[in-house]
C-alpha cells in the first residue's frame, strides 16, 4: 500500500491545534569518533575508539529528535560500517521519509524497509530519532509510545575485553566496589582456546565466588572447539555462552546447544524475525540478545522479542557500546518488554572518555536506570558532537 493511499485517520497529524505537525522536514547524519578509556577486543576486531552515526530528525513543528547507530571496528561485527550507514541515510533512507508524518512510525519503518535491504543499524538510528521527536512533541517518554514502562531499572552487565586477565580482574573488582556492576561478560575468541580458558579460570578465581560470568566468543570457535571447551566452561560455572560459532551455521549451533548444560545466547545469528523464528524452531539457543542495530526499529525489536519468548527463549538487553544516546533508545524498548530475564549490558557510556549527551545514564546499586523525561530522556551535547565529528 503506497503511503499516499493511506486513509486520513484521526491521529495526531490531523490535529493541527496541538502543534503536532510531525511531518518530517529534514534528516541529518554525521559520523562522530569518540575515544575509549582502553582497548576493547573481540574475536574479529579491536577498538581504541567508538565510531557512531549521529542522526537528527526535524519535524514541521520545529521539534528535533536524535538517534545513534553504533558499530564495532568497521564492517566486522556486522556488515555495516559508520561510513556506509552515513551514506545510506543521506542517499536513500532520509530522502524516502521527507514529508511523511513522523507520528506514523510504523509507516516510516515500512518505507525504510522498501528503500533498503537490511541496513538495520542505519534504520534503527532514524527510528530512534523519530521516536525521540514524537515523544518530545507529545511530552511523553518513548517507552510510553511502546506500551509503557514495565521496569525503569535494569540489572547491568560490564564487558571485560582487554585480554589481560590481571587487568580485567582489577577492573571488575573496581566496578563491584563502585556499586556499578557485579555481573560480567568476558570477550573470548581472539586468543587461542587454551589462553581463553586460562583467562576465564583466573577471573573465576579472583572474583567473588557467586559472580555471574558470561562468555561471548563472537563466532570465534568451531563445533569441535565447543565439544572440547564447553565442558571446562561448565566447570567454571559460566552462566551463558554467547554466539560461540559462525552466525550462519544455525543448525550446527542447535547441535552445540543440545550438547552443553550452559544456555546458549544467540547474538549475530538473529537479526530478523525470520531468523528468530528459525532459531526457535531449530532449538539453536535458549537466550536472545536484543539490539536495535540488529532489528532496525524499536517496534521490530519488540516483535522479535515476542517470537523468541513464544519459543521459550529468555531475553537479554544487548548493546554495541552505544553512548548514552543509543543506550537510552535501547532502554526505552527494554523498559516496555513484558519480560527481560537478563537485564542489559549498556556499559558503553562508561568506556568512552566522554559521553555524547549532556546527562549520562545513571548507574545505581548494580543497575542502570531508564532516563526520565520526554522522548528518550537524554539530549546530545552539541559541543561534544561538534568536537567528535569526523571531517569528511
Ligand atoms: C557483542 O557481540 O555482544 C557487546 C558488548 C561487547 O563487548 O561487544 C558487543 C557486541
Ligand atoms: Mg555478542
Amino acid at each position: 500500500m503506497a503511503v499516499t493511499q493511506l486513509p486520513v485517520f484521526r491521529d495526531y497529524e490531523t490535529l493541527p491545534h496541538l502543534l503536532v505537525d510531525t511531518r518530517i522536514r529534514e534528516i541529518t547524519s554525521r559520523i562522530i569518533d569518540v575515544p575509549t578509556t582502553r582497548a576493547h577486543k573481540l574475536s574479529n576486531t579491536e577498538i581504541q575508539h567508538q565510531s557512531y552515526v549521529h542522526v537528527s530528525v526535524l519535524f514541521e513543528n520545529g521539534i528535533v529528535g536524535h538517534g545513534e547507530a553504533a558499530t564495532l571496528g568497521g564492517p566486522r561485527w556486522s556488515e555495516e560500517s559508520v561510513e556506509a550507514i552515513h551514506s545510506n541515510i543521506r542517499a536513500y533512507l532520509g530522502p524516502a521519509l521527507i514529508n511523511l508524518p513522523g507520528c506514523r512510525v510504523e509507516v516510516t519503518n515500512l518505507v525504510m524497509a522498501k528503500t533498503a535491504k537490511r541496513n538495520f543499524a542505519a534504520k534503527s538510528a532514524v527510528n530512534a530519532a523519530i521516536l525521540d521527536a514524537l515523544g518530545k512533541t507529545l511530552d511523553v517518554h518513548v517507552a510510553t509510545l511502546l506500551g509503557g514502562a514495565v521496569r525503569t531499572r535494569f540489572p547491568a552487565i560490564w564487558a571485560l575485553a582487554s585480554g589481560d586477565a590481571g587487568q580485567e580482574a582489577e577492573e571488575a573488582k573496581a566496578k563491584i566496589a563502585q556499586g556499578q556492576f557485579n555481573r560480567f561478560k568476558i570477550k573470548l575468541g581472539f586468543a587461542d582456546p587454551k589462553t581463553d580458558l586460562a583467562r576465564l579460570a583466573r577471573l573465576r578465581r579472583e572474583l567473588p565466588a557467586d559472580t555471574l560470568l558470561i562468555a561471548d566468543i563472537n563466532q570465534g570457535w568451531s563445533e569441535a572447539d565447543c565439544r572440547r571447551l564447553l565442558p571446562a566452561l561448565e566447570d567454571l560455572a559460566i552462566a551463558l555462552v554467547e554466539q560461540p560459532i559462525d552466525a550462519e551455521a544455525i543448525e550446527t549451533l542447535a547441535r552445540v546447544a543440545d550438547r552443553t548444560r550452559i544456555p546458549i545466547m544467540l547474538d549475530e545469528a538473529v537479526f530478523t524475525a525470520t531468523e528468530a523464528h528459525r532459531a526457535v524452531t531449530l532449538g539453536a539457543g535458549q537466550v536472545l540478545s536484543l539490539k536495535l542495530c540488529k532489528h532496525g526499529s524499536a517496534q521490530e525489536l519488540m516483535r522479535i522479542a515476542g517470537i523468541a519468548a513464544a519459543g521459550g527463549l529468555e531475553l537479554y538487553g544487548g548493546c554495541l557500546l552505544e553512548s548514552s544516546l543509543g543506550a537510552a533508545a535501547h532502554l526505552a524498548s527494554f523498559a516496555a518488554l513484558p519480560r527481560l530475564e537478563w537485564g542489559c549490558e549498556h556499559f558503553g557510556p562508561l568506556i568512552l572518555t566522554e559521553d555524547t549527551t549532556t546527562q549520562s545514564l545513571v548507574y545505581d546499586d548494580y543497575h542502570v536506570l531508564l532516563p526520565d523525561g520526554p522522548g528518550l530522556g537524554v539530549a546530545p551535547d552539541p559541543d561534544r558532537i561538534a568536537r567528535f565529528e569526523r571531517s569528511l
